[in-house]
């Protein structure tokens, strides 16, 4: 049986109960036979067995108290997934689906984002069950200093580097770094990105996935000689990445006409008015139905079992930025029909593998999630960087050197599917590319 082929199968008896994480695997191995081929010595030193096993997993309990009270007991994750090319890195997600498939889904993907960086970071998840919806800014603190007194033993500024993620921004950010701070009594800034801009966090940190997605879309488009102008775009999602990317986009010239949250979508055929999103959604955590009651014009439409409506709307560029599999083949059948150009991936694995497929056959442009949303995790590492230095660049300064980061992104997923005439398939020149890195910073460090 052909190696990657072997492997899958393996996974798939080991790993029957995860299929987020063998979902993500299928999708990373699918790609590399070519690689494969060329290089025996990867299977020789069982190199996609060790990449698909994580270094270590850690689950832990997270027992709280509510306002009323009443003791919660949430499970807390840290998956270290690959540390060969720097400090453990990723975000920590609090979702009420988070389980041990989706943090390993997610700590696979990173290792070989945070490759494509170019920048010295491993790759690392983590997480917890808890849902922070409807809770008080007190029961957060509490939650969030809980599952620090569990975590801190795992993470170090040299070891491993935690941040945001679904459910967790700046405030949650917050109350681990002093948890984090309190029980070290040590001021260890690169411990967490994502900080404050008071206390080491970065400029640019906030906006950096958004405006990251926008720079590689610019590349990718302008490789196949279009671009973002006049442009009609959907963007799923109204959290941190789906804000930002509607911020450059607009600022890019194009028309975004539809936002999200998990309860429904917004079409507002005027254009979205990003203050309004940032009020309800930064300021209020509100839903994005608010949004329609505030500007005339604009329509609400409830999601139905399960459904997307976003996805029927008309549009030439859309940019799945809430979650995992928001996009099946159905409604990439839709997206085509409406004439979609291009699709660019804010959220991790947005896309199944059927859709992604259907994309590529269609000749739709595909920016794959752990290239184009890398943007935010490289930033990061410049958050690292400032709070070794202990010194802060400008806005401008991270921003230009976000751009360039996510040219080089580009060029080297173009490059790859190059080198493996695969054309326009930057979904395998992405996997190929970083998959390259890792297995080179794997072999020189020997069987470990
Ligand atoms: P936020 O928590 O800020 O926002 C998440 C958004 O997605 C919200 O609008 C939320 O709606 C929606 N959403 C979340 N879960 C679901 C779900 N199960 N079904 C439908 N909608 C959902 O998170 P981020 O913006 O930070 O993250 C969005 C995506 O981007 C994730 O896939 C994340 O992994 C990825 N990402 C984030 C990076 C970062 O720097 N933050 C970097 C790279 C990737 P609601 O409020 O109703 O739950
Ligand atoms: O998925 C991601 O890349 C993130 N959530 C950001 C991780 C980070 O360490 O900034």
């Amino acid at each position: 049986m052909e190696y990657t082929n072997e492997v899958l199968e393996s996974l798939k008896k080991k790993n029957s109960n995860e299929p987020e994480f063998l979902q993500a695997a299928n999708e990373v191995l699918s790609t590399l036979k070519p690689v494969i081929d060329r290089h025996p010595e990867y299977k020789e030193n069982a190199l996609l067995e060790r990449m698909t096993e994580p270094e270590r997993l850690v689950s832990f309990r997270v027992s709280w108290m509510d306002d009323n009270r009443k003791v919660h007991v949430n499970r807390g994750y840290r998956v270290q997934f690959n540390g060969a090319i720097g400090p453990y890195k990723g975000g920590l997600r609090f979702h009420p689906s988070v389980n041990q498939s989706i943090i390993k889904f997610l700590g696979f993907e990173q290792v070989f984002k945070n490759a494509l960086t170019g920048l010295p970071i491993g790759g690392a998840k983590g997480g917890s069950d808890f849902d922070p919806k409807g809770k008080s800014d007190a029961e957060i603190m509490r939650f969030c200093q809980s599952f620090m007194n569990e975590l801190y033993r795992h993470i170090g500024q040299d070891v491993d580097v935690p941040a945001g993620d679904i459910g967790v921004g700046a405030r949650e950010i917050g109350y681990l770094f002093g948890q984090y701070r309190k029980i070290r009594n040590a001021y260890e800034a690169g411990v967490l990105t994502g900080k404050g801009l008071e206390y080491g966090g970065s400029l640019a940190r906030k906006e950096a996935t958004g405006y990251g997605l926008l720079y590689f879309m610019r590349e990718m488009l302008k490789a196949n000689n279009m671009d973002i102008s006049g442009k009609t775009v959907l963007i799923s999602g109204s959290g941190n990445v789906a804000i930002y990317a509607c911020e450059k986009a607009q600022q890019y010239g194009a028309k975004v006409v539809a936002m999200s949250d998990s309860n429904g979508c917004i079409y507002d055929a005027n254009g979205i008015k990003l203050d309004v999103i940032k009020q309800i959604k930064e300021v209020e955590r509100g839903r994005i139905k608010e949004y329609a009651e505030r500007v005339s014009g604009a329509v609400y439409t409830e999601n139905v079992n399960g459904s997307h409506p976003i996805w029927n709307i008309k549009a030439d560029i859309a940019l799945p930025c809430a979650t995992q599999n928001e996009i099946n083949l159905e409604e990439a059948k839709l997206l085509v029909s409406n004439g979609v150009k291009a699709v660019g991936e804010g959220a991790n694995m947005p896309t199944t593998v059927e859709a992604i497929n259907y994309f590529l056959e269609k000749g739709v442009l595909l920016a794959p999630a752990k290239a184009a949303n890398a943007g935010g995790v490289a930033t990061s590492a410049l958050e690292m960087s400032q709070n070794s230095m202990r010194y802060s660049w400008t806005f401008e300064e991270v921003d230009e050197k976000l751009d360039k980061i996510m040219t080089n992104i580009f060029d080297a997923c173009q490059k790859a599917a190059k080198e493996y005439n695969l054309g326009t398939n930057y979904v395998a020149g992405a996997n190929i590319a970083a998959f390259d890195k890792v297995s080179k910073a794997m072999l020189a460090q020997g069987l470990i």
